[in-house]
């Protein structure tokens, strides 16, 4: 998602960058530029027009000023971002909790929008949050949803309230409120409740999630809405707005090829805050919706904050800092450190959608890097490095082609394939050089770079190679 809209934007900027001093006229033809990317992107027309007006006032109020700095597209940029920050919903909103337990959140939304896999990717990340969530299965229209629901509460270890088998079709109010007394007699402090939805709006669905709201009266509503529909979501977020009411959004999705459009308008037109996203079919793939990052990657500049933040996770505090240390100290990236590094990777899930946060990951270099990235690649490079002995991970030199022969039949690759490795490695190792002399990533574990670098991307090594480097290169090249 966001992958053209991400693309014109860093253009549009290109273009002012070459300007040097900044005119009236080049403020109009950046707003006129980014108009038509926002509406090729899908986003409603209302909100384009609002976004624009607002820049353009901004910046032709501030031109004087901007007319000092030295750096004038800088100023245009930030007060571009500062907008997209702000229809994007401003500062991040989290859960309002219950004063008296249990939280109870209700998901309502379209059928297919995604409620179900929500229900349980909350119940996780609130479960390791350290809750004790129930899932209330009120979803009572397709005989399989409660069973769906069933399997997710059972993969997580959360525990699902649901009608008894054979009581035939059920009460979903009825189901929704005991749900609720269950979980007070059991100490649950959240109830997340699953509910019906239909292909498109219609009445009765609306009827049935406004009575179960009213019966259960929830701290959040959550309107769950596929950022894959584009235009429908602001009609459909109007009428369940009309029909039910909600409290915040919920966009799911993120990972598909959409254009994004309706990620930028919903939080615009809704003025509902966008409260989580989804990216994935995997529980893993949820997290809180950050309009700040979210705005950073449609400008083009990556996701490092998410990205530090789920290196962090992976990688346990030790060898983060041992990492760390050696990268000061001066001392050689090992291959040892380069196994560790790619069993924390394994752990932080798709090599591309890591890829993505980085910056310039919409340039077209960049894309068709992360295009032909293979996750099999790293269990492969890894199965090499396992069969390599201590001493050989530690002095990568002794590596012979007797022993390359050993290692290759061991991890049952083929020589060429260790070869590669090693060769990708060796970038690696120069990489983390540079990034030791160049300052690299803020608050990104080093070592994982160098992983990145030499174990998954298929041209072998990051463009620039660290952070400052990064955007020099990227200037360079747009300039010409
Ligand atoms: N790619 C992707 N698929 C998702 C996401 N969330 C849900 N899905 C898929 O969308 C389909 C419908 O999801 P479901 O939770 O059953 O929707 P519900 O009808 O609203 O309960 C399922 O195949 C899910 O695996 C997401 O964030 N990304
Ligand atoms: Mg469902």
């Amino acid at each position: 998602m966001f992958e053209s809209l991400s693309e014109r934007f860093s253009s549009a900027f290109a273009t002012l960058r070459g300007k040097g001093r900044i005119s009236e006229s080049d403020i109009e033809a950046i707003c006129d530029e980014i108009r038509l990317a926002l509406l090729d992107g899908d986003v409603a027309l209302t909100v384009v027009n609002g976004f624009i007006n607002r820049i353009k006032q901004r910046s032709l109020a501030a031109l004087p000023e901007i007319r000092k700095s030295t750096n004038q597209s800088q100023e245009i940029y930030s007060i571009v971002n500062a907008e997209l920050v702000e229809i994007l919903g401003g500062p991040a909103r989290r859960i309002r909790f219950a004063k008296n337990p249990p939280t109870v959140i209700m998901l309502a939304g379209l059928q297919g929008s995604g409620k179900t896999t929500l229900a349980g990717k909350l119940a996780l990340f609130l479960k390791d949050q350290g809750n004790t969530p129930l899932l209330v299965a009120a979803d009572l229209q397709r005989p399989n949803a409660v069973t769906q629901l069933g399997v997710l509460a059972e993969s997580i270890g959360v525990k699902l309230h649901a009608p008894q088998p054979g009581n035939g079709v059920g009460d979903p109010v009825e189901v929704a409120m005991s749900g609720i007394a269950f979980a007070k007699s059991n100490f649950y402090n959240i109830v997340i409740v699953d509910t019906a939805g239909r292909l498109g709006v219609d009445e009765e669905l609306m009827t049935q999630a406004k009575n179960i709201k009213a019966a259960i009266n929830p701290n959040e509503t959550l309107f769950v809405v596929d950022a894959m529909i584009g235009q429908d979501a602001i009609r459909t977020a109007q009428a369940f707005e009309d029909g039910v009411g909600f409290d915040a959004v919920v966009l799911t999705k993120l990972d598909g090829d959409a254009k994004g459009g309706a990620a930028l308008s919903i939080a615009e037109s809704t003025k509902k805050a966008i409260l989580f996203a989804s990216s994935g079919e995997k529980l893993s793939d949820f997290d809180y919706f950050y309009p700040d990052r979210m705005a950073s990657r449609i400008l083009g500049l990556g996701d490092i904050a998410t990205l530090a933040e789920q290196a962090k996770k992976a990688i346990d505090e030790g060898s983060a800092k041992r990492m760390e240390e050696k990268l000061i100290s001066g001392e050689d990236f090992t291959l040892e450190d380069f196994l560790e590094q790619l069993q924390a990777m394994r752990k932080m899930g798709s090599m591309s959608k890591l890829l993505e946060m980085l910056p310039g990951a919409n340039s077209a270099a960049m894309r068709k890097q992360i295009d032909a990235v293979d996750d099999d690649e790293l269990v492969r490079t890894q199965a090499i490095v396992q069969s390599m002995t201590p001493k050989e991970r530690q002095n990568p030199k002794i590596l012979n082609g007797s022993r390359r022969l050993r290692i290759a039949k061991g991890s049952g690759r083929t020589v060429t394939e260790v070869n590669r490795l090693i060769d990708r490695f060796t970038a690696a190792q120069k990489m983390m050089k540079q990034m030791r002399n160049g300052g690299g990533f803020p608050g990104m574990p080093g070592g994982l770079m160098g992983g990145l670098a030499g174990g998954v991307l298929p041209g072998g090594v990051l463009p620039g190679g660290g952070g400052r480097h990064v955007h020099k290169k990227k200037a360079k090249k747009k300039r010409r």
